[in-house]
């Protein structure tokens, strides 16, 4: 049966609109022919897009698993640019091509109607995140230590993002202790407080949770924003901040409880309204950096002390997609996916100081850094080329780009480790993983864990023995590997284990793992 996402609210059945089962098939039939004569003459736009899109970009292109079709967020993407991904599909994406099932008068119906502004105007305001509020349990109520007898900074918190659930590993006997729904499509990695007991989760269509890692209970929920992109979490442990494509906003709530604090539209300093790209907590700086997605700025909110989270704005020589920082946190790499390039901007001094050849579309956020001749290098995998690209973080010359066997998504390794890992997550060759040998440069080994199924994103254990892999597929699995050996140590069946994230090397921002 085919769940749907109500406007602003949790899945609910088809069926469950009161059409007794027997006169479903009527009642169907009477909905359906009056389009089914229309389409004859001019394709019915609406009904296209409930058949052929809804699923992914949500009830009212509000944005699901995929982002929001509406005029405020394809502000740039050209038309003819939306009538080509409809048709061909987007590169590097989930985005599929609809040309064997759509003519052109069809996607010609369905691009004008992705411009026209929604029927219900896109709001989500204070009152909106304060009525979605809920606080389950007061974690103050709660035991303080781990009623559990794993280690608390060796657990993994593992995405199964086929039927949304969350899974908490023991990463020192791989098994999994417990289990639990999840928002529907969650996105980017969950951040944890600074002492590890808390997790905190972003779904793709605005839902914060706040997950007890000591007690294995949920304590409150937020819906912060209707299409969000990611979210940080302060080095003292006091504030998560959302960064949101719907409405272009920031919102800062209390870690706590994800009580709202503050709601701060994301305008430039000419007033022009932007999304937010991504969000990062920078520890050493005591702030937060953000990257706009339609102008060209960046921001930095500090949060220490009484923070007003006033943003301190640095101009930046393009518009932001995606970023990461240099060890020190002192400069920020960004590419802008658009431009096919990247920028480095010197946060000490508010302003670009270099520009970075990044051709491939780099996915950044997943970026990592090591040393290599007493030199920190950084290296990033790109989702349209089968590339990784290596840039030395010193003078920002690009040292290699090492050929894949298609275009990556995700890269990881850890300080105990000789090898970086990184998948092939597109093309016909999805079911390998690349393991680079940090000092040479090249690949050392590749593997096929499920011959034919996609292998995605690993994450170390806390020591960096051992590795999990996940196979991103509706029978996948989670694969434990001896990280020197490569010997296969344990297989978890899984449906399509996405991100797993390792709650020490989370919390020390080790090095290896994402921010
Ligand atoms: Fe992600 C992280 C952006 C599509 C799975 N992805 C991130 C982050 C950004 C980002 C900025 C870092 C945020 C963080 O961790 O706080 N992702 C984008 C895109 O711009 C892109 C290409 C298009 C989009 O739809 O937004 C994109 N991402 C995807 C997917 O299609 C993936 C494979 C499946 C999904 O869940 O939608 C996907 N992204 C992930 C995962 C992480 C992530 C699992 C966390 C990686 C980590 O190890 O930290």
């Amino acid at each position: 049966m085919r769940l749907i996402r109500p406007l602003l609210g949790r899945s609910v059945s088809l069926l469950g609109c009161g059409f007794p089962l027997l006169g479903l098939g009527l009642a169907l039939a009477l909905l359906v022919a009056p389009h089914a004569i229309q389409a004859a003459e001019t394709p019915d736009a609406e009904a296209l897009y409930r058949t052929h899109c809804q699923g992914c970009h949500g009830v009212d292109r509000l944005g699901g698993a995929g982002p929001a079709l509406l005029p405020e967020s394809l502000g740039r993407l050209k038309p003819d640019e939306a009538r080509a991904v409809i048709r061909d599909g987007r590169p590097a994406s989930q985005m599929a091509a609809f040309s064997d099932r759509l003519g052109a008068a069809e996607i010609d119906a369905l691009t004008d109607y992705l411009y026209q502004p929604a029927a219900v105007p896109p709001r989500w305001g204070e009152a909106d995140i304060r009525a979605s509020h809920r606080l389950l349990v007061d974690p103050a109520t709660l035991p303080d230590t781990p009623q559990h007898d794993a280690d608390p900074m060796n657990l993994f918190v593992v995405v199964e993002a086929g039927n949304h659930h969350v899974n908490i590993l023991d990463g020192d006997r791989f098994e999994v202790l417990t289990r639990f729904p999840s928002q529907f499509a969650l996105h980017g990695g969950p951040k944890f407080s600074p002492d590890g007991r808390f997790v905190y989760f972003a779904s793709r269509d605005g839902w914060i949770s706040l997950y007890d890692l000591h007690n294995f209970r949920l304590i409150a929920e937020t819906r912060a924003g209707i299409n969000t992109r990611n979210l940080a979490v302060s080095n003292d442990g006091r504030w998560v901040l959302v960064g949101n494509y719907l409405p272009g906003n920031l919102a800062v709530l209390d870690a706590r409880d994800l009580s709202l604090h503050k709601l701060i539209p994301t305008k430039g300093q000419d007033g022009t309204a932007s999304r937010v790209s991504a969000v990062y907590t920078a520890p050493p700086r005591g702030s937060f950096v953000v990257a706009l997605k339609d102008v060209r700025e960046v921001w930095e909110l500090p949060y220490g002390g009484t923070p007003d989270f006033e943003p301190r704005r640095i101009a930046a020589r393009d518009l932001l997609d995606d970023f990461s920082f240099t060890p020190d946190y002192r400069y920020l790499l960004a590419t802008s996916r658009q431009a096919k390039g990247g920028q480095v901007i010197d946060l000490d001094a508010g302003e670009p100081v270099a520009q970075v050849p990044l051709p491939g579309m780099p996915h950044l956020g997943s970026g990592i850094y090591w040393k290599r001749d007493g030199r920190w290098i950084f290296a990033t995998p790109n989702i349209a080329k089968g590339l990784i690209s290596v840039l030395d973080l010193k003078d920002w010359h690009l040292i290699k780009e090492i050929p894949t066997e298609g275009p990556g998504f995700f890269m990881r390794s850890h300080a105990n480790s000789p090898y970086a890992w990184t998948d092939v997550f597109f093309g016909p060759n999805n079911d390998r993983v690349h393991l680079i040998d940090k000092q040479t440069l090249a690949i050392a080994h590749t593997l096929r864990p499920m011959p034919g199924k996609n292998a995605a994103h690993v994450e170390f254990t806390k020591d960096g023995r051992y590795v999990v892999l996940s196979v991103w597929d509706t029978d996948g699995a989670l694969i434990v590997y001896d990280a020197r050996t490569l010997e296969e140590i344990k297989r978890i069946p899984m449906n399509k284990p996405s991100g797993k994230y390792n709650v020490g090397n989370k919390i020390e921002f080790a090095e290896g793992t994402s921010h």
